[in-house]
């Protein structure tokens, strides 16, 4: 891909699902990588895997939380400049009323999905201001749209993705730096394990009589978004399964 060629695209949460996935269609598309997840040795054996396979390349990784902010700036440090952010990171703990959610969950959904968010963005904007160019893709969620019962945390973290993707469209109007959202459905990653904190069985029960979407039709529709013509940004879409409809209606087979 012409216009992804060169291109340093630094992912978070590259250790897994749809940042993982991204990390192999960059690579394909001969961008430079930049991966982040806190998991470092998933990040190196997808590193070495990529290096064989596309060595023109650049890879470098980074132990990343991104909850921390002096651990994002030095991430950025380490990464030098970034054409393109892949807002990935996120995650949900459980599927609970609100009252029944710990202190310690609502942190970390927050300060990942929203706060770790909000901290690459700082991280990197000043150097695409600077430079005029430079593509911020966050992964948001449909759940962000569409608020259902016992996801109120979850969901309003990505209302909030949301909310940032569109004041900073006015924020960067003047500027050639583009953003974009990319609210999947059901998407078949890790998401779920880490909601049931590792209950395989009740994760694999969410995809059951239905075939959702992947990693990598997730990570083909950001190449799609990365890779328009510098004057046309895709705002925002919204992807399903063929069986979903919305949030919580999904057609199983019996
Ligand atoms: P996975 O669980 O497979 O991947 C999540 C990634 O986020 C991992 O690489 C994990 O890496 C990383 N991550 C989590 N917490 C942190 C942290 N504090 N600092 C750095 N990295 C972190 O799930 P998905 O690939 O499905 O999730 C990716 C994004 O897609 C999330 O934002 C999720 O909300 C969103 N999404 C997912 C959907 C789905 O159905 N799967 C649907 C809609 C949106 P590590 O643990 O190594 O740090
Ligand atoms: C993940 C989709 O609706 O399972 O963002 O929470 S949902």
């Amino acid at each position: 891909n012409q216009r992804l060629q060169g291109k340093n695209v630094l992912i978070t949460g590259a250790s897994s699902g749809i940042g993982e996935a991204c990390a192999r269609h960059f690579a394909q598309a001969g961008s430079n990588l930049m991966l982040a997840a806190r998991r470092q040795e998933r990040l190196s054996s997808l590193k070495q895997e990529l290096e064989a396979k596309h060595p023109a390349i650049k890879i470098s990784t980074f132990e990343l939380d991104v909850r921390v902010k002096a651990k994002v700036d030095a991430a950025i440090e380490h990464f030098g400049p970034v054409d393109i952010l892949i807002n990935n990171a996120g995650l949900v703990i459980g599927l609970d009323k609100l009252e029944d959610i710990t202190e310690d969950s609502v942190d970390t959904m927050i300060d990942t999905n929203v706060k770790g968010l909000v901290f690459m963005t700082q991280a990197v904007l000043p150097g695409m201001r600077q430079r005029n160019r430079g593509h911020i893709i966050n992964v948001g969620s449909v759940a962000g749209q569409q608020a259902y019962k016992n996801g109120t945390i979850y969901c309003a973290s990505k209302a909030a993705v949301a909310s940032i993707t569109r004041a900073l469209m006015h924020e960067t109007i003047d500027t050639a730096i583009r953003i974009s959202e990319i609210n999947p459905g059901l998407v078949e990653t890790e998401f779920s394990v880490v909601r049931f904190r590792g209950d395989k069985n009740r994760a694999d029960s969410v995809y059951q009589g239905v075939v959702p979407l992947n990693g990598d039709d997730i990570a083909e529709i950001i190449i799609f978004t990365a890779s328009r013509p510098e004057h046309v940004n895709i705002a925002e879409m919204l992807v399903f399964p063929t069986n979903q409809a919305d949030a919580t209606t999904v057609y199983r087979k019996p």
